[in-house]
């Protein structure tokens, strides 16, 4: 792969899956207009809009070609995973002034307009789906977007993104967490949106339940190798680079993959986790490399 290609690929993917999630976002009007503009800025703030890339070339490496029926999913989740960075931000939780080099919700709102916006955008991503779905006259589209709605929710949820975040602060300021509570934490906030996306994608595009096991997989090792970077980011990395404040894990006190086995150990790991889950889906195939140029880059990433 030669990088500066990779590169300009990977701007238009960007702005194919930002221009069909852009849709989606509600109005800024009527009298409730400030919570719109709140949960509006933080969505078009940037941001790699990895979730819905990944769901959207998933849907293309199982042959989905209808782009408006994973269309809805995708904008779900980039709303998910919006809502979690706001309420990530707040005093309450990592407390951070600056997100995708802009001021982060509270900071530009306050912090009542943030809780509002991450709420609503959390609502709107499942008001966005029950409506696609309520228009959905074919019963065997319908029936995979019922599939993949569960996914979603689950991995968004409790047993998911939210179960990692909770065990995630519950662990703030501990000295003795084990690898199996970081890598339970890790699977279950970084990884579960990133499987969630995967599998979306491949639901939709109608796979059988082995083919969703094995994009599970790599999502799983992607998401985890995804992390990994995000910790030695924090470490090796620069606010202007970032668009965010350094750091933060040793300011929280979080153990991290980086604190726990050192860097050396880090990058040999991510780089594994990576090889396995460009195997898996080089192994699917479809004669398009993006999706599998697209993990591998991720480990070498700098924001
Ligand atoms: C508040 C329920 C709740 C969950 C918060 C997402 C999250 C869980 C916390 C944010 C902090 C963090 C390091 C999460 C791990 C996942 C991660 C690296 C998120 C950032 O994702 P990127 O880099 O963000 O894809 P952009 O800004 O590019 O969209």
């Amino acid at each position: 792969m030669i990088m500066s290609d990779f590169k300009d690929i990977l701007n238009n993917k960007v702005n194919e899956a930002y221009d069909l999630i852009k849709e989606f976002l509600p109005k800024e009007e009527g009298l409730q207009k400030r919570v719109a503009e709140s949960m509006n800025y933080s969505f078009n703030s940037g941001g790699k809009r990895l979730r819905p890339m990944f769901m959207m070339e998933s849907y293309r490496l199982f042959k989905g070609e209808d782009l408006s029926k994973i269309a809805p999913f995708m904008a779900a989740i980039e709303m998910i995973h919006t809502y979690s960075l706001i309420h990530d931000d707040l005093p309450a939780m990592d407390n951070d002034d600056y997100r995708r080099g802009r001021l982060t919700n509270h900071k530009m709102f306050d912090e009542a307009t943030a809780i509002l916006a991450g709420d609503g955008l959390l609502n709107y991503a499942f008001e966005t789906l029950s409506l696609a779905m309520k228009k959905e006259e074919d019963p065997e589209i319908l029936k995979r977007m019922v599939a993949a709605f569960e996914v979603l929710s689950r991995k968004a949820g409790i047993n998911g993104m939210i179960g990692g975040q909770i065990v995630d602060l519950e662990m703030e300021h501990k000295k003795d967490v084990s690898l199996d509570t970081l890598l339970f934490i890790h699977k279950c906030k970084t990884a579960a949106l990133i499987e969630a996306s995967l599998m979306t994608g491949a639901i939709m595009a109608g796979a059988d339940d082995e083919n969703i096991s094995r994009i599970e997989k790599a999502g799983y090792n992607t998401g985890l190798a995804f992390q990994i970077q995000d910790d030695i980011l924090d470490v090796t990395g620069d606010f202007k680079t970032l668009g965010k404040s350094v750091g933060s894990d040793e300011k929280n006190e979080k153990i991290t993959y980086v604190s726990l086995k050192g860097l050396k150990e880090s990058e040999e790991e991510q780089k594994r986790l990576s090889e396995e889950a460009v195997e898996i889906v080089k192994e699917i195939g479809n004669g398009d490399t993006f999706l599998s140029d697209l993990i591998e880059y991720l480990i070498t990433r700098n924001n």
